[in-house]
């Protein structure tokens, strides 16, 4: 069989965003990545298609194979194992102009387990929905209200939450799908590759910042 690299609209922006505003350093990998999807709906591509679709989900090339939820559920302890003993400057001092630091990194983590607790049980209640995208930067633009205790308090409840929800997942309902706006039509499990690879692309990058191995 004629394997097809299809390639999906997916914003070079990353995942949730409205509109194309300006990259952040820290916000998500680009398009282009080493794995991806073969085929698109259950269907062999036509030719004339590859120029056009991007036809992988970004973030899987995070997971190295690894089980999703597995993922998911290893990323609270390896978070806070990096955050332990980092001092208040360490926390809350940005690298370089436009960039994160770590506080804002925890709220933004917080705010994207807010909204996959959202979609996941959006498409449990009703597969096929469309979901709503989000503009990161627009949220972000509140952070200042956030402390980091707060935003990985909020990250560890809402991870534990959704971590139960999923425990209720059978195999057929990790088919369901949801549409988004910019990234087209895709299953749950998808969104949870998206998730776990989100999770490891965060984790690499605080690790590279605070000079840690994996
Ligand atoms: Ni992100």
């Amino acid at each position: 069989m004629t394997r097809f690299v299809v390639m999906r609209l997916i914003p070079t922006i990353g995942w949730g965003e409205a509109k194309p505003v300006k990259r952040r350093v820290n916000a998500h990998p680009a398009r282009s990545g080493p794995s991806g999807r073969t085929v698109l709906f259950g269907v062999d591509q036509p030719q004339v298609l590859l120029d056009t679709f991007v036809g992988m989900n970004p973030y899987a090339s995070y997971l190295n194979g690894r089980d999703p939820v597995e993922v998911m559920a290893a990323t609270p302890a390896a978070l806070q194992s990096l955050l332990h003993g980092l001092t208040a400057p360490q926390i809350d001092t940005p690298p370089a102009p436009g960039e994160w630091s770590i506080r804002e990194i925890l709220a933004h983590l917080a705010d994207c387990e807010l909204v996959w607790a959202w979609r996941i049980r959006h498409a449990l209640e009703m597969p096929g929905a469309t979901v709503a995208p989000f503009d990161q930067d627009v949220w972000a633009e509140r952070y200042a209200a956030y402390t980091a205790d707060a935003a990985l308090s909020t990250f560890l409840a809402l991870r534990q939450w959704n971590l139960a929800l999923l425990t209720t997942v059978t195999t057929d309902e990790l088919s369901y799908l949801l549409t988004h706006p910019e990234r087209g039509t895709f299953p749950l499990q998808e969104l949870l590759e998206t998730i776990a690879g989100h999770d490891n692309n965060h984790l690499v990058r605080l690790r590279e910042r605070l000079h840690v191995e994996a």
